[in-house]
């Protein structure tokens, strides 16, 4: 009996403990849930893909450099959607077939493969560039530093994009190491504006070279090209083996003052690449070479925006964006603002 009632007595009183424990922990919870929810909004968002009607349905928490903020980084504050680390869910709960995405022309969040209510997304913004660096968004940390004067400023429509004076304006790249997978198939693209056009030969838009800078199987995009005749607003595209050019050019591809997409595809076969060349999503160029002398896998130690590794004129214009990703659809480095 004793024992009995021991025991009863001692259980009430676990339960009491138990009991208060819980309420603490659920007064906590509404605090806390409280606390997240003055950062959260609603409106002004395009909801896109979704069969929710009514975007009162969608709420975004947003983070910048990991902290909650009140309202979404203006567009001009230099901040950028980190695609991979945002995410949207359903009472908590991540759902991976909802897709956050950032329209840079609108500046407003897009969700793709939304279906259903009562959704919160999580969206990460991380800085593009600050003074000294342009940060890779892919993630990899293949930074760049501006070197010269070379900056990030609007250009006359109010675009932000990399500015370079033409003179000794450059960025340098981190290395990049020769584990990156090009010899199975790449693309790169990027969006560009050409400023002025003395000196169009071989002027440089960007070159990724290895330890011996010239000559070491470079990727680069150049304005001009005098071999073939290619002047003015003629592009070269050249990958090259070894010490031999395998470039690629088109004819009236750039626009004084205007911005251009540029966009190379090289896609491996089984005995062969393609490559393509495509303006504003128009393809100028697309052609078959041999899989012999194509591209390597090395240590790109001396890569540039701007610049050329021969002694050849500087870039004069506006880098608006770069990407370039591999034959899996991995991003390798990604510049944008
Ligand atoms: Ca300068």
């Amino acid at each position: 009996m004793k024992l009995k009632s021991f025991k009863e007595k001692n259980n009430k009183k676990i339960g009491v403990i138990l009991f208060t424990i819980t309420c603490i922990l659920l007064i906590s919870g509404v605090i806390l849930c409280r606390t997240f929810a003055i950062f959260e909004t609603n409106d002004k968002y395009d909801v896109m893909n979704g069969s929710v009607e009514d975007p009162g349905d969608i709420y975004f928490a947003f983070y910048k450099d990991g902290v909650i903020q009140k309202e979404m980084p203006q567009k001009d504050e230099g901040y950028w959607l980190d695609e991979e680390k945002s995410y949207c869910g359903v009472l908590g709960k991540k759902d991976e077939t909802m897709k956050p995405t950032l329209d840079r022309d609108t500046w407003s969040i897009v969700v793709t493969g939304m279906k259903t209510s009562r959704t919160k997304c999580n969206l990460y913004f991380i800085k593009t560039y600050d003074e000294t660096t342009l940060f890779d968004l892919s993630g990899n940390k293949y930074n760049g530093t501006f070197k010269d004067g070379a900056k990030v400023q609007e250009d006359e429509e109010g675009n932000l994009g990399i500015y370079f004076d033409g003179i000794n304006d450059y960025v340098d790249v981190d290395d990049l190491p020769e584990s990156i997978n090009w010899e199975d198939g790449f693309i790169i693209e990027g969006e560009f504006k050409v400023k002025s056009l003395n000196e169009t030969n071989w002027k440089r838009i960007f070159d990724f070279g290895g330890t011996n800078e010239q000559e070491d199987n470079n990727i680069l995009l150049a304005l001009g090209n005098s071999k073939f005749g290619c002047n003015n607003f003629c592009v070269s595209f050249s990958v090259r083996y070894d010490q031999t050019n395998r470039e690629k050019y088109v004819f009236d591809f750039f626009e004084l003052e205007q911005m251009v997409k540029f966009k190379a595809e090289y896609t491996k076969l089984e005995s062969s690449y393609t490559v393509k060349i495509i303006k504003n999503n128009k393809s100028f160029v697309s052609d078959i070479i041999d899989t012999t002398e194509f591209v390597k896998n090395i240590d790109r130690t001396s890569n540039y925006l701007g610049k050329s590794n021969w002694d050849e004129p500087y870039f004069n214009g506006y880098i608006y964006s770069l990407k370039i990703t591999d034959s899996n659809d991995h991003v390798i480095l990604w510049y944008d603002f």
